[in-house]
């Protein structure tokens, strides 16, 4: 049975629930999760150092393949266990995904963890409220051009759903939740409207609905 490491609170964890969870694949049945990282520790032990030598959530075993880095998590299941197509695997497909994919880890999240991590991580009294506030209005022109693609495609690559908006909605999840939760330190966010759309299609005909948090996972 595959084995998942990681607790389901990481932004990175719930991409690959959310993979296996499309792909059909069950907790209990198809593959077991541990929890990991946070107050659960285990991520820093000898033993899982050996798995992942970064020491971080998810890492994912499955038979003799040892495997780390959510992304690349989800492009091997979606290799190995797309037998239903719900991915679909046409190279305009595939590749649309891939561009976000990168783009969700090199470009968005470098920004929008500043924020995310300044208010749901660092203890109130240590918070740069100024670099907080910059990073989170650099996110609202970078989120922009998602919206722009939105407006004229269902998807981040095309007209179906892919990997690449799994990626993608889990961070616009956070950025709706900070700033709902800490209006007055993210300053404003702006209605895109072709996003916000995209969002309710996902949660409606996807597991997006059961994987994403409601509030923020705030360690004070
Ligand atoms: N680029 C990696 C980043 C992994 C990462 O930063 N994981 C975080 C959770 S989202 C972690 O393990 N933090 C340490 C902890 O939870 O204790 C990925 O996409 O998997």
């Amino acid at each position: 049975m595959m084995r998942l490491w990681g607790r389901k609170s990481s932004i990175n964890v719930q991409k690959v629930l959310w993979c296996l969870a499309e792909l059909g694949l069950e907790e209990d049945k198809d593959f077991e999760r541990l929890d990991a990282g946070l107050h659960f520790g285990i991520n820093r032990t000898p033993e899982f150092l050996k798995l992942n030598p970064n020491g971080l959530v998810p890492t994912l075993i499955d038979g003799d393949i040892t495997l780390w880095e959510s992304n690349t998590i989800m492009r091997y299941l979606v290799r190995q266990y797309n037998q239903k197509n719900r991915f679909p695997e046409d190279l305009a497909s595939q590749y649309g995904s891939e561009k976000w994919l990168d783009w969700q880890l090199g470009t968005m999240w470098p920004v929008l963890r500043i924020p995310f991590l300044g208010l749901t991580r660092v203890p109130e009294a240590e918070r740069n409220y100024v670099a907080i506030q910059k990073s989170y209005q650099e996110a609202n022109d970078l989120l922009s051009l998602l919206d722009q693609t939105l407006a004229n495609q269902l998807y981040c690559s095309g007209n179906r759903f892919h990997i690449g908006d799994i990626a993608l909605a889990l961070c616009v999840g956070r950025w709706i939740l900070l700033h709902q939760t800490f209006p007055e330190k993210t300053g404003p966010r702006p209605n895109l409207k072709h996003l916000e759309a995209w969002l309710k299609r996902l949660e409606t005909e996807t597991h997006f609905n059961t994987i994403a948090e409601k509030e923020l996972n705030i360690i004070k």
